[in-house]
């Protein structure tokens, strides 16, 4: 009998052992506190936080992220919200909240480089190797399919992450995505990280605020809005305040050097773009010639091309919102998302 029970318990412990690698093999999954500092962030999460801890590029990282259930009968269906430069996962809130409200389950991660995740000393940006840790991070959870939603940079990463796994999006949407066009062959010129770090490392509530209100929010600003700069001068001012400086500038580089507007017909997704026809936003306007600022941002034609581009595409624009219509007008854009969501 005490033989069984031996057996038993080597038994237990050996396929934990097995489990645990498994588990640390696939990364592995922990709750944080939605509240105080994490990794140079001290914002408030409105949702409980969890990390994912994963290897990538020989370091050990963490990804922060949100996971809303349903608040009314499950539809079945899995939302992730991939949010811009400027933005972190809680500016989905209102989002998460709508689709929760409609059946879905709601990821909001920070990408690695941003917010509450992991700053990395140094890291090869790429559209790919974040739609890799996205990936990663949905396998973790045990996720199949899921209707993508990106913002801004997010947006970017959301096409390209499109375009590498088809199989698992459900839907695609693009909410004023960058990448529309190419910056960089439209005569922007280079700058170097070091340029970049040093503008990054100048960010203050001034500078984010000047450079929003007429991108973000064509020429007005709302005290709401203020909250989405706080939280990011926070991380500009806070303990990691120089390492996030220098991702910011490794991601700005990689945005600028890693186009995905050439291979907009190759995205097997059903799209849709979301887009504020008033947004001028482009990577690198602030230190263009103005023959070539002029050529830059037009989304009101931008959003035309792309739903043009891409296969099997619906465009629905907000004639008179900027860069952020989900913030600008959370009304209107969650009745546009979720009549396409679930018409
Ligand atoms: C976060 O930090 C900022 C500035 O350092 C401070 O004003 C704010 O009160 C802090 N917020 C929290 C929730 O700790
Ligand atoms: C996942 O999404 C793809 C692409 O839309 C679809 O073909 C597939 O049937 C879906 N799989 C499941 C399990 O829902
Ligand atoms: C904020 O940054 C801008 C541009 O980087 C700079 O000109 C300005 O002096 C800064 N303001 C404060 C209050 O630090
Ligand atoms: C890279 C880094 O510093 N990551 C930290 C993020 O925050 C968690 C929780 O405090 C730490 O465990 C990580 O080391």
């Amino acid at each position: 009998m005490n033989i069984i029970r031996v057996i038993a318990v080597i038994l237990s412990g050996y396929v934990e052992l097995v489990r645990q690698a498994v588990a640390c093999d696939a990364g592995s999954i922990r709750d944080v506190p939605s509240k105080g500092e994490l990794n140079g962030s001290n914002f408030t999460y409105p949702f409980p936080l969890k990390t994912f801890k994963f290897m990538s590029q020989r370091q050990k990282l963490e990804m922060a992220f949100m996971d809303v259930a349903p608040t009314v009968e499950p539809n079945g269906k899995v939302a992730i919200c991939l949010h811009g430069k400027n933005f972190c996962a809680p500016t989905w809130e209102s989002t998460a909240r709508q689709l929760s409200g409609a059946g879905y389950r709601v990821i909001l991660p920070d990408q690695v480089g941003f917010c509450k995740s992991s700053k990395p000393k140094s890291y090869q940006y790429t559209l790919q190797q974040l739609s890799y840790n996205t990936r990663d991070l949905l396998h973790a959870l045990g996720i199949e399919n899921v209707t993508v939603i990106g913002h801004s940079l997010g947006g970017m990463t959301s096409a390209r992450f499109g375009l590498m796994f088809p199989e698992i999006v459900e839907k695609l949407v693009l909410v004023n995505p960058l990448g529309l066009e190419d910056w960089k062959a439209l005569g922007v010129p280079y700058k170097s990280i070091d340029e970049l770090y040093s503008f990054e490392s100048a960010s203050n509530y001034t500078s984010i605020r000047e450079y929003e209100q007429p991108t973000y929010y064509v020429g007005h600003w709302d005290d709401s809005y203020d909250v989405w700069v706080n939280m990011l001068v926070n991380i500009y001012k806070g303990r990691e305040a120089s390492t996030f400086a220098f991702d910011q500038a490794l991601v700005t580089d990689m945005a600028l050097s890693a186009p995905v507007v050439y291979e907009f017909g190759l995205l097997k997704p059903h799209t849709l773009l979301l887009i504020g026809d008033k947004d001028n936003t482009a990577l690198g306007k602030q230190w263009s010639p103005p023959d070539v600022q002029a050529k830059l941002g037009h989304y009101d034609v931008l959003g035309k091309q792309a739903a043009a581009a891409i296969p099997n595409a619906d465009l629905i624009e907000f004639a008179h919102l900027g860069h952020a219509p989900q913030i600008q007008e959370p009304d209107r854009f969650h009745e546009a998302l979720l009549g396409w969501l679930t018409g």
